[in-house]
């Protein structure tokens, strides 16, 4: 069959014949120049419609189609229990008895993830493999009498078990001396090259954007920044040219408006929708990477959720979660998130076009915790039935609107033969059009998936999906942007055996490539959002608020509820230190506090650093916590920091830095028990 599309592995003849014998043969002939290491896409017909903005490499559509892979925090975090390590902790805190990389890289294949990354390095500087650029390194780790390379165990095993290899290095370096001065800079490039040469294909390389704060920094405990922000100091234009050298096919992450993808807008996993693949570079608010002064946190957040329509570069977005609710590093007890909930992030994700990050972070033997292991699995068993069958897969498409009245090229057919290299198209002026499917039997379908040839850029902007009931076209469902896929849920089922796909607005022509039906998994309840995690810890009938800044409503930090909230800003902010002091009504044998960060979405007083004393009166104190409260702005979770096993009836927690503004804030505060 002639097709918009040359499929070098359908196809026998391309094997024996030279690429001019296609052209005489009428089909489109010509074969794509190959990209090292990668199965070339097959070249557009030569009538195809001209790309529409901007649009990706080759890499990015080959990564684009990977959807889903795992995220891996493994590392001297992993031992003391935080989620931003300072840069002072011990190289001897890392030795995981029983980290065995093919376990872990076995159970990522088994839960479909299509590769791994690896933080090799995080924000606390230690590396993970023996580099030459710092002695902050496993080298002084007991862990293998210093000779082992976790980074190196992890490649091997994702060779080992076909998925893809990928890492991630903190460009942010608590622990080195030099950070935040040209002496750094040399040792970073020389960590990229270490991690791009010696370990064979990484498929995508992370640079955080969480940059620049007080840390060890060789001793000076002090505050450093970027000087001239992190793109100019780090000069990531300059990072990428190199990596391109190195790995032309690995997908760069991050890196400012440079690199080939962005963060998803949320720790959460979930993007934006509408949703587009591009960002506009011209405008400092459109990039989604940088926040200058004009556009705070929440402009990067809705650019990077959203993208930018028309944006001037193709920077698809990849959401991020940790499947385990405790945060990205392993911390004991904390809880899963559930199967439904994982799949409500799927459509919220994947569903949008990005694709999903998700991670799993071994314990401090080196395991993955088996309550994370078990959500994996599950989760997968519900995409599994999910994708059981495409009711549409096989129909027949029909469609008035044709590109250049050439069916075999561009017409409907190829809406429903599961390939995402062939698709239906139409003149250049038309941007609304409509096709018919009869799926070969009648079916109960609840959701839809569109996806775009994307090769040719993002052009849609609204679509919907009729179905044929009882004779008469009843629209079901509509949906917005397309791009890689479109997956909507219907607000119910709906029994039919014809289909009509309206593309209602679009920028260009549309390029349509798959239209799939499915039916969600017998009982699946989406979990639309779930209730912050509050661990059940002393129960707070007792509890008395003895003192807190006059005016301010501390009840709201032990009413038990996430959603309100106390905070020191009444008329005027009451600058931090604030404090606010509980007297929990008898004696307990404490081990740890809880703190729960206000979860309204806003930043303003979210409380970063804090002081929590004990004590027997109410008037002498002791201090048993002091430091720092990692990620908030990125994941507001509930934070657990533990103290050394003690009895107090009273406890004070002060505030002494705030993310944002001047004054502090907390949804809840609670305590838990030794047992
Ligand atoms: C963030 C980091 O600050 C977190 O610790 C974590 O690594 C997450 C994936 O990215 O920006």
């Amino acid at each position: 069959m002639l097709q918009n599309r040359f499929s070098p592995s359908k196809s026998f003849f391309r094997r024996l014949l030279p690429a001019a014998a296609f052209a005489l043969l009428g089909a489109q002939a010509l074969v794509a120049a190959p990209v090292p290491g990668m199965t070339p896409l097959p070249k557009q017909h030569p009538l195809a419609p001209k790309p529409y903005g901007a649009t990706p490499t080759e890499p990015q559509v080959q990564w684009q189609r990977m959807e889903f892979y795992a995220f891996t925090h493994f590392g001297l975090n992993t031992f003391t229990g935080r989620e931003w390590g300072y840069g002072d902790e011990s190289e001897s805190l890392f030795d995981p008895k029983n980290f065995d990389a093919d376990e872990i890289v076995k159970t990522f294949k088994a839960g479909g993830m299509t590769g791994m990354i690896y933080t090799a390095k995080h924000h606390d500087g230690w590396c993970s493999w023996p580099t030459k650029t710092t002695e902050h390194s496993i080298k002084k780790s007991p862990w293998k009498n210093g000779k082992g390379d976790v980074v190196k165990e992890f490649a091997a095993a994702c060779k080992k078990h076909g998925i893809k290899f990928g890492t991630y290095l903190s460009p942010w370096d608590r622990n080195h001396p030099e950070y935040g001065r040209d002496g750094y800079i040399k040792a970073y490039y020389g960590q990229i090259e270490e991690l791009l040469t010696n370990y064979g294909d990484v498929f995508e390389i992370w640079f955080d954007g969480a940059n620049g704060g007080d840390g060890y920094y060789g001793g000076a405990r002090e505050r450093r920044n970027t000087p001239g922000g992190a793109d100019k100091y780090y000069n990531f234009e300059q990072i990428v040219k190199n990596i391109r050298k190195m790995q032309p096919n690995c997908i760069v992450w991050g890196a400012s408006h440079y690199g080939d993808a962005r963060w998803g807008g949320s720790e959460g996993g979930h993007v934006g929708y509408p949703h587009w693949h591009t960002v506009g570079t011209q405008n400092p608010e459109q990039t989604g990477s940088a926040h200058p002064a004009s556009c705070k946190e929440k402009c990067r957040h809705v650019v990077s959720a959203h993208g930018i329509r028309g944006g001037d570069r193709w920077v698809p977005a990849e959401g991020d979660t940790p499947i385990n609710r405790g945060g990205w590093f392993w911390h004991p007890g904390t809880p899963a998130k559930s199967p439904e909930q994982l799949m409500q992030v799927w459509f919220d994700c994947v569903g949008r076009g990005a694709n999903l990050i998700l991670n799993l972070a071994p314990d401090k033997s080196g395991k993955l915790d088996p309550k994370d292991v078990k959500a994996l699995l599950e989760f997968k068993k519900l995409r599994d039935l999910l994708y059981k069958k495409d009711f549409a897969r096989g129909g027949k498409a029909e469609s008035r609107t044709v590109r250049k009245n050439l069916p075999a090229a561009f017409g409907p057919q190829f809406l429903t033969d599961g390939d995402p290299d062939t698709y239906w198209t139409t003149n250049d002026k038309t941007t609304a059009a409509s096709a018919v499917v009869t799926l070969p039997q009648k079916a109960t379908f609840d959701v839809v998936r569109v996806r775009e040839e994307i090769r040719l850029g993002q052009r849609v902007d609204a679509w919907a999906l009729d179905a044929d009931v009882g004779g008469k076209w009843q629209e079901v469902v509509s949906g917005q942007t397309i791009g890689v896929q479109a997956m909507l849920v219907l607000p119910q089922p709906v029994t039919t055996q014809r289909v009509r796909l309206r593309i209602t607005s679009a920028a260009a022509c549309p390029c349509i490539s798959e239209l799939s039906l499915f039916k969600l998994p017998a009982g699946l309840n989406l979990k639309k959002a779930e209730a912050p995690l509050m661990t059940a810890g002393v129960p707070k009938t007792k509890w008395k608020i003895v003192s807190a800044p006059a005016g301010t409503n501390a009840k709201a930090a032990i009413d038990g509820k996430a959603d309100t909230f106390w905070h020191t800003h009444m008329k005027q902010e009451l600058r931090p230190p604030q404090s606010i002091v509980v007297d929990m009504g008898e004696s307990l044998k404490l081990r740890a506090f809880t703190y729960l960060p206000r979860q309204d979405g806003t930043f303003a007083g979210m409380t970063d650093r804090y002081k929590f004393e004990l004590s027997a009166d109410g008037k002498s104190w002791r201090q048993v916590a002091e430091g720092e409260f990692g990620n908030l702005r990125a994941n507001p979770i509930e934070q657990t920091i533990a103290f050394p096993p003690q009895n107090a009836r009273y406890f004070r927690f002060t505030g002494t830095r705030a993310l944002e503004k001047n004054h502090v804030s907390a949804a809840e505060i609670g305590v838990l028990e030794a047992k």
